[in-house]
Order: C-alpha cells, then structure tokens, then sequence
C-alpha cells in the first residue's frame, strides 16, 4: 500500500491529492491512509499536508528502507526478492536461510546493524547502527563450484569502481577481499557458497562498507576506517544504488566468463601487487613477493627461492597496510 500510495503520490509533485481521493482511488480508508503516510515520513519521504487540501510528496528519501530497497532492485531481474532489517544476527546468515526456503530465490538483503557480523574464518565483522552498508546478495550462477570463488574478486572491483565514483576517494583493492583507503581497510567480502562436487546451489555473497561514524576499539583503530572518516558524505542508499549499477554489469561478465576487464581493473588498484607480502596458510607464514594476478583471480607470487607460485586463496598481508609494517 505505502508504494501504492508514492507511485501516486509521484504522478503529480505540485499538487494536493486529498485523502479521500487516495482513499477511493486505492480502496482503502482515510485512517488506513494517514497510518501510511506517517509510516513513510518516518521512512525518510517527506510529505507534506495541508488541511482540507490533502497530501503532497516532497522528497524521496535519501536512506535504506524496505520499500526503497524493493524499488531499488526492481530494476535488476536477477533479483527477486530484498529484505530490509532495522537489526539482524549477520545479512549472510539471512540469506543462506532464505536459499533454504526457497531453492530458486535470488536476492538481497540488508540491515542497518548486524549483531553477529561475520568475517572470514569465523572472525568478527563490527557492524555498528547505522555505520555502514551491510548487505548480503543470494546469487545462483550457472557456473562450475571451481568458478564461483572468483565472485569475491567481482564484487570488490564493483564496489571499489562505486566508492570512487560516488566519492571521489582513491580506493585500492588488497587482494582478494578488502578495500583500503589510505592504508586502512573500509570495505571487507565474505562469500560463502553450497556446493556439490560439480553443481553449484548457491553464493552467500556479504558485502561490509563502513560508511558513517564508527567507534572503533583500539585494535580496530590503527586497521579500518569508514568513508566518512576520510572526509567523503555519502548515504547508504546512493552508494547501493552505485554499486548495483556497476555490479549488475559486471556479473554479466563473470557469468559469461569474461573476466578480462574485471582482472584490468583489479590490477589498476592493487595494492597488493608488487609489494612484499606474506602469505598465511595452515602449513605456516611465507615471505614473497606479489608478481601479478592470473585471469582466474589466482594471485601470482615469487617464493624466497625465486619460484613463481600460485596462491589461490587466502590471508595477505600487505607491507604498509592494516598494520604490517
Ligand atoms: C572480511 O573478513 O573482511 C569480511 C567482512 C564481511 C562483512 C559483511 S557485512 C554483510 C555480510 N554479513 C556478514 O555477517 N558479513 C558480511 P576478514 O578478511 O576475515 O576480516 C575480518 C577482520 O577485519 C577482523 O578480524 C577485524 O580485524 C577487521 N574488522 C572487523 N570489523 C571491521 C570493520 N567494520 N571495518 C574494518 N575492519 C574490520
């Protein structure tokens, strides 16, 4: 109904439409009405009413809510359903429930906090009220298992390309999964995925881009930072609405297995990439040198013996950045 309402609303921005005419017009009472409207102001619409004049749409608004979220993905096919929360364990938790449900769903959802964000290996994602944009997309590629891994690589190029364009900050891309602005990380990517041998069921793919004013604890302090931070205004909504723009295009690139462009801009913004780095695995810390990046997103490094090795996943730490100095 409150869409209903707005798409009338937004017919004609100059002139009063009383509640009676929205009452007959949408088969609903004048009270039900009211309830709606003070529902969408509170939303972030503002709208306007006069006595004996009726309503009157102001401004869209400019923050995340459910029904602007449903609007925002309405122009993408691929995504059949959205779910905005004030509060939530983790958006990838979500998802991966909702993948249970429905075994076709393909969507989004985001929350304003997540009580129980998560990062890689089980590790803890802040995710403070109104900090940053958490979101998480349940994708279902046609792809071989062995491909989908290389969505983490997508989703940072996409996101990296919208933070630069909707802010003018110069961002870089730490190989594979975070994004750096002047050395501290602002942007993390979890993806999960459920797999068989050679069928793919589905992506769990959560995004975290810290937007606004954070509290970080001291640890936190010297690694990350948020948007606002490094001087740049931006909403969750418009950076969303940026994101899933340059997304969508490139998923189309990596459902067709055309990664050229994608692996080009990575390059472009590494920070990773000639640069003394080490690797983390279970069998321990190497010390090598990041040579290049493969056109599977495999990052390509030369050992202390001088051999070039192939890393396919996994912990980097960069010279200069989060703290490795
Ligand atoms: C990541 O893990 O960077 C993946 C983060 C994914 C978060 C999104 S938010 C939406 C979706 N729902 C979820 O539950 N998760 C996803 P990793 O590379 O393991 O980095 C985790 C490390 O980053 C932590 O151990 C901290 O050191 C640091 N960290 C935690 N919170 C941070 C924040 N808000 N900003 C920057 N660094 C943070």
């Amino acid at each position: 109904m409150k869409n209903k309402i707005l798409s009338v609303l937004r017919k004609d921005r100059n002139t009063y439409i009383s509640g009676e005419n929205l009452s007959d017009l949408l088969g609903v009472s004048r009270t039900a009405i009211w309830k709606h409207i003070k529902a969408l102001r509170a939303e972030g619409y503002q709208i306007d009413s006069v006595t004996n004049r009726g309503y009157r749409l102001i401004a869209e608004s400019t923050a995340l809510s459910a029904i602007s979220l449903n609007e925002i993905i309405n122009a993408y096919d691929y995504l059949d359903f959205s779910s905005y929360f004030d509060s939530i364990d983790s958006t990838n938790l979500e998802v991966k429930r909702r993948a249970l449900e429905s075994e076709h769903a393909q969507g989004i959802a985001i929350a304003s906090e997540q009580t129980q964000g998560k990062g890689r290996l089980g590790r803890l994602w802040v995710s403070d009220h109104q900090a940053g944009l958490w979101m998480s997309l349940l994708l279902r590629p046609n792809v071989a298992p062995e491909s989908a891994a290389s969505i983490t690589l997508v989703a940072a190029a996409s996101m990296c390309e919208a933070i630069e364009k909707t802010t003018g900050l110069k961002v870089g891309i730490k190989w594979p999964n975070d994004l750096v602005v002047n050395g501290k990380k602002c942007c993390g990517i979890l993806t999960e995925m459920s797999a068989e041998l050679n069928h793919l069921h589905y992506i769990a793919l959560g995004i975290g881009v810290n937007i606004g004013k954070f509290a970080f604890d001291d640890d936190l302090i010297q690694k990350a930072t948020s948007l606002e931070q490094e001087g740049a205004l931006i909403s969750d909504k418009d950076l969303l609405i940026a994101f899933l723009e340059i997304f969508s295009r490139d998923y189309q690139r990596f459902l067709d297995r055309d990664m050229g462009q994608i692996i080009a801009f990575h390059k472009s913004h590494s920070v990773t990439l000639n640069k003394e780095i080490i690797v983390s695995s279970i069998t321990g810390d190497k010390i090598a040198q990041a040579v290049d990046l493969a056109e599977d997103g495999h990052l390509i490094i030369r050992n202390e013996n001088g051999q070039l090795e192939n890393v396919i996943s996994g912990e980097v730490s960069v010279r200069g950045i989060n703290g490795y100095v």
